[in-house]
C-alpha cells in the first residue's frame, strides 16, 4: 500500500487504527449452558422469556448504571453546612435507582412468592446471575436483604418483623427495604464468639438499646439491620462466647431519616467494592427488638449466613461468565501474528479452561440453588437437606477461589487492554476478590464443613458418597464419558478412606486437612454434576468434553496429600519454621 507520511503519525493524528472493542451482548444468548439447564429443567418458556427480556434490559439499561456506581463512589458528609452532625451517606443517583430496579424485577420478592414451586430459587438465582456483573455491587444489599427476610420468615412474621418482610420482599420501589448484616467487630469476623462487645440494655417497655462499635457494615444506606449482641442482664453481667450472643432487628434512620443512635466514623477505602458504602459504625443508643432467642443468635443468623453464601456464589460464577463473554468476543476482533486471537490455538485453549472451571462452578451453584428451593417447599429427602448444608459452604469456598483466578486469566486474554482502568475490566478483579474473603473466608469455610460433618453424626458425608453413587451408576451406560466416571469413582473411593482412617487420627490432623477435604468434596462433586449433566439427552459434545477434561484434574487433594503426610503433626511444626524463618 502507498503509504504517506503525513496520513499516518502526525501531531493532528494518532494512526488510523482503532480496535473494536469487546461487546455485552443479551447474556442469556450467549450462554449455552444456562440455555440447556433451563431447557432440561423448565419445560415452560416463561422462565427463559423473562430472563431473556431482563437480559436485554441489561445491555440497554442496566450495565450503563452499574459503570455509573463505579464512577460515582458514596461519599460521607458528617456535617451539614451548620455544623450539625448528619453522618450522610451520599451515594449515586445510580446506586438508588438499582434499588427500584431490583423492586421491579423482584429480585429478593422471587424468592418468596414462590410462583415456581420448588424451582423458585433457581430461577431467582439465574436472574441475579444475569444481574450481578453489570449490578454495581448492589447484589450486595440484595444478598443481605434475601438474608433478612429468609431470618425473619424462619422465625416468624410478629410485630414488629412483619412490616420489615413484607418490605423486604415487596416489587414496589416506594417500599422496598435493604437490610444490613452487622456482626464483625475490631476483634474479630471469623470469630464472633469472642469477639463481640456489643451491648444490649433492655429497656422498661421490652425492646433493647444496642452499645457498640462495629467495624464493617456493608450497603449501610439500607433500612434496617440484623445486629449480634450480648444482652446485659439486670445485674449488669453477660454471657461470653456464643452463648451469649443474641439477635436484633434494628431501624437504621427514623421517621425524619435521622440515624438512630448511630455514627458514621468513617467509610472504608476498599482495593474493590468501592461502588458499595461500608462504614465503620459507632452505635451508642440504637433501638432494638430481640428477635432471637437469648444465647442463639449465631444459630439465627446462620439463616442469613446461608443466603448470603450462595449469593455470594452465585455472583463467584457470574463473574467468570461475563469475562468469558467479553474474552471471547475479543477474540474474534484482535488480530496478532497475522489472524485473529480465536484462530491461535495456544489462546483459545486458555479460554477453554477459564469456560471448564465456569461450566463446573455454574452446575454446583444451580445445584445449592435447586437444593435450597426443594428444603424450602419441604420436598427435600434426608439426603437433600444434608447435601444443602454442606454443599452450600463448599461452593461458597470452592467458588470464591475460582472467580478471582478465572478474572484474572481473563484480563491477561484482553492484553495491556486487561489492565487499563476505563475499560471497566480491572473493576471485575477487585470486586472478585472480596469473594473469598467476606461471608467466612476459606479456611473459615473449610473448617464449618468439618463442622457440618461432626454435627450431622456422619449422616452429611453419607448423603455425599450416597448421591454421587447414585449419579454414576445412573450414566454407567454412556462410554464417551466413561474415564470422567472412572476418575470420579476412584476419587470417591480414595476420599471413602480417608475419611474412614480419619477418625484414628491425632488431634488436629482434620482442621490441616480441612480445606483440601474441602476441595475434594467441590471437584468430585462437581466432576459428578458435569457427568450427569453431559449424559442427558438434550447435552452438547462440548458438555462431554467439559467434563472428561474437568475429570482429569487431581479430584482428591486430601488423599493424595495424605499419603505424603502432609497433615502429620510435625508437618505443622514445619510449616510454621518455614513461615517465620
Ligand atoms: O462478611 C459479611 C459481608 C456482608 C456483605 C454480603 C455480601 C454477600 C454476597 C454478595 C455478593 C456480591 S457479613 C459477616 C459474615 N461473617 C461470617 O461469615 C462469619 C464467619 N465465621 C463463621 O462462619 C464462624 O464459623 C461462626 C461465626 C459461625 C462460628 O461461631 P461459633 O458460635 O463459634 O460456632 P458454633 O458454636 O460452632 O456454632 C453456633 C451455632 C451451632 O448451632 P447449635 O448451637 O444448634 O449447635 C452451629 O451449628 O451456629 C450453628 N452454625 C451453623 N448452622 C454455625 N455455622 C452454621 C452454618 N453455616 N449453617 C448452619
Ligand atoms: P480474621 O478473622 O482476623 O482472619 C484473618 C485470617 O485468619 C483469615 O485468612 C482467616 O481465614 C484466618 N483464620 C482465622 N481463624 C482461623 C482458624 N481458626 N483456622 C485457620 N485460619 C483462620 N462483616 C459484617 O459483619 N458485615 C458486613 O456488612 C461486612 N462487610 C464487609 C465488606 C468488605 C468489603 C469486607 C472486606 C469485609 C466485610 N465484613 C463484614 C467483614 C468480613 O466478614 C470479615 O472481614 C471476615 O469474616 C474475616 O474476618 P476478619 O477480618 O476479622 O479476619
Amino acid at each position: 500500500a502507498e503509504l504517506s507520511a503525513q496520513s499516518l503519525f502526525s501531531r493532528s493524528a494518532v494512526g488510523s487504527f482503532f480496535q473494536d472493542q469487546p461487546l455485552l451482548r443479551n447474556p442469556v444468548g450467549e450462554d449455552a449452558l444456562l440455555q440447556s439447564y433451563l431447557r432440561r429443567h423448565f419445560p415452560s418458556t416463561e422462565v427463559k422469556e423473562d430472563l431473556s427480556r431482563f437480559g436485554e434490559r441489561l445491555v440497554n439499561e442496566i450495565d450503563a448504571l452499574g459503570h455509573e456506581c463505579e464512577e460515582h463512589p458514596p461519599r460521607l458528609q458528617h456535617f451539614d453546612a451548620w455544623g450539625n452532625r448528619v453522618d450522610r451517606i451520599l451515594t449515586s443517583s445510580a446506586w438508588t435507582r438499582m434499588k427500584e430496579v431490583s423492586a421491579e424485577e423482584g429480585f429478593v420478592a422471587a424468592g418468596y412468592e414462590r410462583c415456581f414451586g420448588e424451582w423458585s430459587r433457581v430461577y431467582q438465582m439465574s436472574k441475579l446471575y444475569l444481574y450481578a456483573p453489570s449490578a454495581g455491587l448492589y447484589t450486595c444489599p440484595l444478598a443481605m436483604t434475601d438474608g433478612a427476610a429468609k431470618v425473619i420468615e424462619s422465625l416468624g412474621r410478629s410485630l414488629p418483623v412483619d412490616e420489615a418482610f413484607q418490605r423486604l420482599t415487596s416489587r414496589d420501589p416506594k417500599r422496598f427495604w435493604t437490610s444490613g448484616q452487622w456482626m464483625t467487630e475490631r476483634k474479630g469476623g471469623s470469630d464472633v464468639a469472642r469477639g463481640t462487645e456489643t451491648l444490649a440494655f433492655q429497656q422498661p417497655d421490652g425492646t433493647y438499646r444496642l452499645r457498640g462499635f462495629k467495624w464493617f457494615t456493608s450497603a449501610t444506606d439500607a433500612d434496617m439491620a440484623l445486629v449480634l449482641a450480648r444482652v446485659v442482664d439486670g445485674h449488669g453481667q453477660i454471657v461470653q462466647g456464643s452463648a451469649g450472643l443474641s439477635l436484633f432487628y434494628a431501624e437504621v434512620r427514623d421517621q425524619f431519616g435521622r440515624l438512630n443512635g448511630i455514627e458514621v466514623k468513617r467509610l472504608k477505602e476498599k482495593l474493590g467494592t468501592r461502588q458499595m458504602p461500608t462504614a465503620e459504625l459507632l452505635l451508642y443508643d440504637l433501638p432494638a427488638h430481640l428477635v432471637s432467642p437469648e444465647g442463639r443468635g449465631v444459630a439465627t443468623i446462620a439463616n442469613m449466613l446461608t443466603l448470603t453464601r450462595i449469593h455470594n456464589t452465585v455472583s463467584a460464577v457470574a463473574a467468570m461468565r461475563r469475562i468469558i463473554q467479553l474474552s471471547r468476543d475479543y477474540a474474534t476482533k484482535r488480530f496478532a501474528f497475522g489472524k485473529l486471537l480465536k484462530d491461535h490455538p495456544l489462546h483459545v485453549q486458555t479460554i477453554a479452561r477459564m469456560e471448564i472451571e465456569t461450566r463446573a462452578a455454574f452446575l454446583l451453584m444451580m445445584e445449592v440453588c435447586r437444593l435450597f428451593g426443594k428444603e424450602e417447599s419441604g420436598t427435600a429427602s434426608d439426603t437433600e437437606v444434608h447435601l444443602f448444608r454442606l454443599l452450600t459452604t463448599v461452593a461458597k469456598l470452592y467458588t470464591g477461589k475460582q472467580a478471582v483466578a478465572v478474572v484474572s486469566e481473563g484480563l491477561e486474554s484482553f492484553g495491556g487492554q486487561g489492565y487499563i482502568e476505563d475499560t471497566g475490566l480491572p473493576r471485575m478483579l477487585r470486586d472478585a476478590q472480596v469473594l473469598s474473603i467476606w461471608e467466612g473466608t476459606t479456611n473459615i469455610l473449610s473448617l464449618d464443613v468439618l463442622r457440618s460433618t461432626a454435627k450431622s453424626s456422619g449422616h452429611v458425608l453419607d448423603s455425599f458418597f450416597a448421591d454421587v453413587k447414585t449419579k454414576m451408576l445412573a450414566v454407567n451406560g454412556s462410554s464417551a464419558l466413561r474415564p470422567a466416571v472412572e476418575a470420579v469413582n476412584t476419587a470417591l473411593s480414595c476420599l471413602g478412606k480417608f475419611v474412614h482412617t480419619a477418625a484414628q487420627r491425632p488431634p488436629g490432623y482434620m482442621e490441616l486437612a480441612a480445606r483440601d477435604l474441602a476441595y475434594s468434596l467441590a471437584r468430585i462433586y462437581m466432576g459428578c454434576l458435569l457427568i450427569d449433566h453431559a449424559s442427558w439427552e438434550g447435552a452438547s459434545h462440548a458438555d462431554a468434553y467439559a467434563a472428561l477434561r474437568w475429570c482429569e484434574q487431581d479430584l482428591c487433594p486430601v488423599a493424595s496429600r495424605d499419603s505424603r503426610g502432609i497433615y502429620d503433626p510435625n508437618s505443622s511444626q514445619m510449616d510454621s519454621s518455614l513461615v517465620y524463618e
